[in-house]
């Protein structure tokens, strides 16, 4: 009789062999340095997979390693040990070293496949990659229908569109696609099936005001260009822009309500209120559902698409249920923000910021430190902004938070492109993720709560040094984790 299954993989039936076991690799060796808060947001593209996999007789499991904050030598041997027919890994670019350690530490006769967004921007190098040499698919983007063809070993990997491998022969990538595969590029997503949350390790969840949240998916692609982001349309070619139907996304919300008691959810795709269209059609759909009365959602929004909303569309969303929405300002200079082609500017982004609050709406800010080319009062600029978004929205019933970040490239995207084209980098160099640990001066509660999105390459991109953008970051963190407290 074969050991139990670890019981931090999570998988639609314990007692049977895995097909598949998909590892959401931690984001560093946490033998080294543990894990220093306990909250991740759940894995859904890999939950995703895992539901489909299930649906169609395949027991797919799911290995979140980094919200276990696993160490790399304990993910190894829990994989091991489970001994999977498929390892699957979701690549980012900060996490691919430590998965390609993971992946070449397997036992051999485990097949790997890989996805994400790094496996989509650098495949060749990926599949040349002697840690990968396991490799047996890379697909590009979303896996779900063809990852399960793949598991059916008797199906050849060179009939599905965006698979690639290394042909033993050739001893060079080659990829897949016959006619009439092309459907496999953009599953369609109202007839995929709800996440099964039981691959998920801590969603659905008590949130701190007592409510069940749930966070779900909307919406897939990005239609913008901003030029830092992996979710960019130009990093993304290979994306259709959909977006579910009002009844599809409420169907879920009620599931989740009934099963677990949801009455919060948090839309993490890039633009649930990115597209005017989306936002009218949703706010009819609720309007109509009266999901304001026993619920209440964050999402992602465009400051240029709210700009256009009307008063009356706003007040609307309140009243279905609308509690915070998140905003890419990234900066608060006029020039850094045309860099970035944001299609925002500074009054823009003020106007939105009290429109919303005033109504009682929260805003979360998300704002980028050393930027390619960023000079020192043009940083000196978004400080500001966010001071000012501070203060403005001190008296107003809806709360602005700034979440802060330091610039980071992620290939496949227009900035890294820039950068490389100025001949200055190498990819490796550019490449070099490394966690900075600004916990490290004693207790600092203040960062803690965002350790896992202290990532950087290292290297001076605009006019101010790296310690100081760090030094910014830390002070806006503190000052922004002081009002949360006093709140
Ligand atoms: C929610 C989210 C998170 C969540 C959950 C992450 C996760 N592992 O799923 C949290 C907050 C934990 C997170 C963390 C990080 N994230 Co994040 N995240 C997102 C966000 C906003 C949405 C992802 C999502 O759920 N999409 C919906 C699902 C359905 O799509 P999906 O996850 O892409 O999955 C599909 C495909 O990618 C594919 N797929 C996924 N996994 C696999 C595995 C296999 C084997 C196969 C074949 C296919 C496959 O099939 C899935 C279903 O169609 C994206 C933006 C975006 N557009 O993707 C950024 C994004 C993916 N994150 C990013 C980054 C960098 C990170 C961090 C590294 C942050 C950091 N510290 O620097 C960490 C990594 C932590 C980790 N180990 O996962 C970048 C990646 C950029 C890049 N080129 O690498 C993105 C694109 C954001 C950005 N602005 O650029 N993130
Ligand atoms: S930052 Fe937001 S709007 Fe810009 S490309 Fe990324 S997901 Fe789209």
């Amino acid at each position: 009789m074969s050991a139990p299954l670890d019981a931090r993989i999570t998988c639609s039936d314990p007692a049977r062999p895995l097909d598949l076991l998909l590892i959401n690799a931690p984001l560093r060796d946490y033998s080294i340095r543990p894990r220093v808060n306990d909250f991740t947001l759940p894995v859904l593209g890999m939950a995703y997979i895992a539901t489909y996999a299930a649906n169609h007789g395949f027991n797919a499991g799911v290995l979140d390693a980094e919200s276990y904050g696993l160490p790399l030598d304990v993910t190894i041997a829990v994989v091991n040990a489970a001994s999977p027919r498929w390892a699957g890994f979701n690549l980012l670019a900060p996490t691919y070293e430590i998965s390609a350690t993971i992946a070449a530490a397997l036992d051999p006769t485990i097949k790997v496949m890989l996805g994400g967004h790094e496996a989509k921007a650098m495949p060749a190098e990926i599949l040349t990659d002697p840690r990968m040499r396991n490799t047996a698919a890379l697909v590009l983007g979303e896996g779900e229908t063809r990852v399960v063809e793949l598991l059916h070993d008797h199906r050849n990997r060179a009939d599905l569109p965006g698979v690639m491998w290394i042909d033993p022969v050739l001893k060079a990538p080659v990829s897949g696609g016959k006619p009439g595969s092309q459907h496999h590029l953009a599953p369609k997503i109202d007839e995929l099936p709800f996440v099964d949350r039981r691959y998920l390790v801590q969603d659905p969840r008590v949130a701190e005001d007592g409510r069940v949240e749930a966070n779900m998916v909307g919406a897939r692609g990005c239609p913008y260009d901003c030029s830092f982001c992996g979710a960019a349309v130009s990093a993304n070619p290979d994306i259709s822009i959909r977006v579910r139907t009002p009844a599809n996304i409420l169907r879920e919300m009620e599931l989740l309500r009934d099963q677990y008691n949801v009455t919060a959810f948090r839309f993490v795709d890039d633009l649930f209120l990115g597209a005017r269209r989306v936002v009218q059609t949703m706010a009819t759909a609720f309007t109509d559902a009266r999901t304001g009365d026993w619920a209440v959602w964050d999402a992602t929004g465009r400051i240029n698409v709210l700009d256009r909303c009307p008063d009356d569309l706003l007040d609307q969303l309140v009243r279905n249920g609308l509690r915070e929405v998140a905003l890419g300002i990234e900066s608060g200079n006029p020039r850094v923000l045309e860099h970035i082609d944001k299609r925002i500017e500074p009054d823009m982004i003020r106007r939105v910021v009290q429109r919303l609050t005033a109504r009682g709406i929260n805003v979360k800010g998300y704002f980028i430190l050393g930027f390619p080319g960023e000079t020192a009062d043009e940083l000196a600029d978004t400080v500001r902004l966010v001071h000012e978004l501070w203060d403005m929205t001190d008296p107003t019933p809806g709360r602005f938070r700034a979440s802060v970040f330091e610039f980071r490239p992620y290939p496949g995207t227009p900035e890294w492109d820039r950068l490389m084209a100025t001949g200055r980098y190498t990819p490796e160099q550019l490449l070099a993720y490394g966690a900075v640990d600004l916990t490290s001066d004693g207790v600092d509660e203040a960062m803690r709560g965002r350790d896992e999105f202290n990532f950087s390459v290292g290297i001076q991109f605009g006019d101010v040094p790296v310690e100081q953008v760090r030094h910014h970051l830390a002070d806006l963190s503190r000052a922004q984790h002081a009002r949360l407290v006093s709140v």
